[in-house]
């Protein structure tokens, strides 16, 4: 991205720039989460994933892995499985597989690259099925495909890695409800969301103990550097994660560990000492206050899997 100087008088009009300042002219400062994922971001998230600290990851993968067959088996024949921010597309491979003659897979995807080059793969692993990749963001509404675009026995949602727990509980409900204005009656959504649990687990599976998520997390300030012309001194920024019993989520910051100023893209910025950044928010689930949500958004829970510590839970929901 080409951007100007600091001190020139244009700058650069994206997005990304009025989000990253009307952020940090706020009360409480904050940052909109979906710019932690950049390809240094995504690839840091990669490795938290492979924490032993994380136990997100593999609690969804062992359940996927354990209930596969009934997941299939609550799908049915000839669906068509939609994928909100598929990235790789790694998770529903397994699950395609066992599904009996899957009438299509449409992974939704900002990133071209990835999206077209899982395409190529799974046209290969599942000679047959037909991908339909469909480029942009999948919280807005013009990258999806109608309804009549699939013909098929059944349309599914397919939304795992609690990707849901980074939207505060209204926003979640709102997701939820544009899932369902995509579906029909007696379509399907299978989502993973994590469950709320001893803070203890929780905190040490956001600030771990190799320093992963403190990268994750400054890596945020780095890409504002480098796409902002900011001057963020790192040094001078500590991760912070923390349980909110109340708010049922794991929030992340950014402490000023003294009073600063940072120079963003022309524009000063002044920190008090032990002032935050909040960075991003993951929100944990009850399974009955999971269920409240998915009635609320028009949709029957059917059922849930879960891994016997009851850390996560997958849900199949039937849309009203
Ligand atoms: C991608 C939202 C599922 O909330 O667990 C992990 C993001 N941030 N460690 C989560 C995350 C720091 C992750 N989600």
């Amino acid at each position: 991205m080409a951007l100007s100087p600091v001190g020139e008088e244009k700058f650069a009009d994206t997005p990304f720039r009025d989000d990253v300042l009307e952020g940090l002219r706020r009360e409480q400062k904050c940052l909109p989460c979906k710019y932690l994922y950049d390809e240094t971001g995504s690839r840091l998230f990669e490795q938290i994933c492979e924490l032993d600290d994380y136990y997100v990851t593999r609690t969804e993968a062992g359940i996927f892995g354990q209930y596969l067959v009934e997941m299939a088996r609550y799908i049915g024949p000839g669906a068509a499985i939609i994928e909100p921010g598929a990235g790789n597309c790694e998770k529903v491979r397994p699950l395609l597989a066992q599904l009996q003659e899957p009438a299509a897979y449409i992974p939704i995807d900002i990133s071209p690259e990835i999206l077209l080059a899982a395409k190529a793969e799974i046209e290969q692993q599942l000679p047959g099925l037909s991908v339909e990749a469909a480029i942009g963001d999948f919280t807005r509404g013009d990258c999806w495909p109608t309804t009549a675009a699939f013909p098929c026995a059944r349309r599914v949602i397919f939304f795992p890695g609690s990707t849901i727990g980074n939207f505060d509980p209204q926003q979640a409900r709102a997701l939820l409800c544009s899932f369902r204005s995509r579906l029909e009656p007696g379509d399907g959504l299978l989502i993973g969301t994590d469950l709320v649990k001893d803070s203890v687990i929780l905190e040490r599976a956001y600030h771990d103990s190799a320093h992963v998520t403190e990268r994750f997390n400054k890596n945020l300030l780095v890409r504002i550097n480098r796409e902002l012309d900011a001057n963020f001194d790192l040094a001078l920024f500590a991760h912070r994660s923390f349980y909110h019993t109340l708010r049922q989520r794991v929030e992340m910051h950014l402490v000023s560990l003294r009073a600063q100023a940072v120079n963003i893209a022309g524009q000063r910025i002044a920190f008090r000492e032990g002032e935050t950044i909040h960075t991003e928010n993951s929100h944990k689930y009850s399974l009955a206050g999971f269920s409240d949500l998915l009635r609320d958004a028009g949709f029957s829970p059917l059922t849930h899997w879960s891994d016997a510590k009851q850390h996560y839970a997958i849900h199949y929901a039937q849309a009203d």
